[in-house]
């Protein structure tokens, strides 16, 4: 079966040089296969997005370090995750995703390995289930290990999540703004019902991150993506993250250049203390709490 491959061999190098320290906060790497195969439940079966290639981006694109996210391609098998983290030479920790019956040992195994979030999906064209009520057991069970939780979802979906939000006892990070409509701007309906979501629950951060996903505008400049989630930031600059989203699933027809996703990021947060907070120590208290002071 062809594989889908949906990152560009060739990033340009940013024009942005983010600060010394800085972290990816969401991207994801797929097996290498022939070690870790993916899950019989995959929706997208990617080319190999190894560990090396992860770094190099990094790299060249000037971070430090990374937080990986467990795609759904690998179901709740987080090997590709971890043999990655164990890659990284402590420049990565992660996100996983675990299944209910997934032992104390094991979540402490993972602990040892790096995670420091799980992630629950609720996405329809990437998992057949997300049960609430076993979300809500799994965030009670990672709870005393310090962890919090990932949440995917789209904006349709806000309105009818929030029980659920309110039912987990850790701090919460949407991913991508629960996918809102940028194109209606800062004040359109999907980015007013996040801000005010925002607002009323002070234990919800988000990733400021796919502007390749949500702009309608689209590249280099994503004008429309940048005037509604600026706001976003300078209203909740301690609980705003940025991440590559590298190696891109599924967008393999609209291939991002990551260098210009990188250089939205002054745009985003346009002083040089926002860019801090948003790249250093907003991740760095979440994933590498033990070196924050
Ligand atoms: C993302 C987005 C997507 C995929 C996954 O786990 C995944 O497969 O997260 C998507 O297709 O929107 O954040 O990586």
């Amino acid at each position: 079966m062809t594989r889908i491959k949906s990152w560009t061999d060739t990033p340009s190098k940013p024009r942005y040089a983010p600060p010394p320290g800085a972290v990816d906060a969401h991207c994801h790497v797929f097996g290498p296969q022939a070690e870790f195969p993916f899950s019989a439940a995959a929706k997208y079966l990617p080319e190999d997005a190894g560990p090396e290639m992860l770094f190099a981006l990094r790299d060249r694109l000037g971070f430090t370090r990374n937080v990986i996210v467990q795609a759904s391609c690998h179901g709740a098998d987080n090997r590709a995750t971890l043999n990655a983290i164990a890659k990284s030479d402590g420049k990565a920790r992660g996100v996983a995703v675990v299944d209910p019956a997934i032992s104390d040992e094991e979540l402490a195994a993972l602990h040892e390995g790096g995670i420091r979030a799980v992630r629950f999906n609720f996405l329809k064209r990437l998992v057949d289930d997300a049960p609430k009520d076993k979300f809500i057991e799994i965030a009670k069970r990672i709870a005393p290990l310090g962890w919090h939780v990932v949440v995917y979802f789209e904006a349709d979906l806000l309105e009818e999540l929030k029980p659920f939000l309110d039912a987990i006892p850790t701090t919460i990070v949407i991913d991508h703004m629960g996918r809102p409509d940028v194109s209606a701007g800062p004040d359109g309906p999907d980015m007013r019902a996040f801000r005010e979501l925002l607002r009323s629950r002070p234990n919800i951060s988000t990733k400021v991150s796919c502007a390749e996903r949500l702009s309608r505008l689209g590249p280099p400049a994503y004008d429309d993506f940048i005037a509604a989630v600026r706001p976003l930031v300078e209203e909740f600059e301690d609980r705003v993250l940025w991440g590559t989203d590298w190696p891109h699933p599924n967008m393999q027809d609209a291939i991002p250049d990551d260098g210009a996703l990188v250089d939205l990021i002054p745009r985003l947060a346009v002083t040089e203390a926002l860019q801090r907070k948003l790249l250093i120590d907003n991740p760095m208290r979440l994933y590498w709490p033990e070196e924050v002071g």
